[in-house]
């Protein structure tokens, strides 16, 4: 996926080609200068997440942040963020964090998101919940007219528990809107398994599922689901980085 980041007929200066892996990286560093010393900070899961964590581990390497305190939102980033020798905590001991920063897989132009398809979804919605700022990085691929509209998954967490039954229940609950629901498999084809020992349900839809509150409240309602991904009114800042530059959105 690659896209053009300026241009210049004018002269001589060839056009500059930039990765999406590129501008994931523009959205994470502008991000992170929403980090000032002394800050908890919840530290998001995925490849443009990554970015972010790897930049605070930059900047408290050279002393130009201090006493940073890291929430990871999952195993893996609590690893990444450990290699980089950034101090951890949970919501134990920070029960309210100053600012989270995290990727998404859709967003939309209320800045409501889908979050999840790396699986991460629960811990990202516990840590991110409890922000003072929540600060989303994507470029402009997540970018979407309505929550499902980029045909990819809305993740479920769900119990192992009868997952079928959990299954069926949540693609009737939105059989208006023909909804398929598809367990995740991991890559040896087995049920992919959440930090929390759980499964996940993706939901594909193929028309608008309409109002997102009654969505999310009807899906909480049934008693095998733990958690989805739709991430209603938390984002305050979406930051996205694209052919035209970086653009940030506040709430
Ligand atoms: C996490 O990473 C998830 O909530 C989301 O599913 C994913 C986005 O991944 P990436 O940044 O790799 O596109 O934020």
């Amino acid at each position: 996926n690659i896209m053009v980041a300026t241009s210049n007929s004018s002269s001589s200066i060839p056009p500059v080609i930039l990765t999406q892996d590129e501008l994931k990286k523009i959205a994470a560093y502008k991000a992170v200068e929403f980090v000032e010393s002394g800050m908890v900070l919840g530290l998001g899961t995925g490849s443009t997440a990554k970015h972010a964590v790897d930049r605070i581990g930059e900047l408290l390497r050279l002393g130009k942040l201090k006493n940073i305190v890291g929430v990871p939102t999952s195993k893996k980033t609590h690893e990444q963020a450990l290699s980089l020798g950034i101090p951890l905590s949970d919501l134990d001991s920070h029960p309210v964090l100053d600012l989270a920063i995290d990727g998404a897989d859709e967003v939309d132009p209320n800045l409501n998101l889908v979050k999840g398809r790396g699986g991460s979804l629960l811990r990202e919605k516990m840590v991110e919940g409890v922000c003072k700022k929540f600060v989303v990085i994507v470029d402009e691929s997540k970018l979407v007219s309505h929550i499902g509209a980029s045909g990819l998954a809305m993740p479920v967490e769900i119990i192992p528990f009868c997952w079928k039954f959990t299954a069926e229940r949540l693609r009737m609950l939105f059989e208006d809107s023909g909804c398929v629901a598809k367990l995740r498999l991991g890559s040896n084809g087995e049920p992919f398994v959440t930090d929390n020992g759980n499964y996940i349900v993706d939901l594909y839809f193929k028309k608008d599922i309409g109002d997102l509150k009654a969505a999310s409240d009807s899906i909480l309602r049934l008693a095998g689901v733990v958690e989805h991904g739709m991430f209603l009114d938390m984002a305050t800042t979406v930051i996205v980085a694209g052919e035209l530059g970086v653009e940030v959105k506040n709430r």
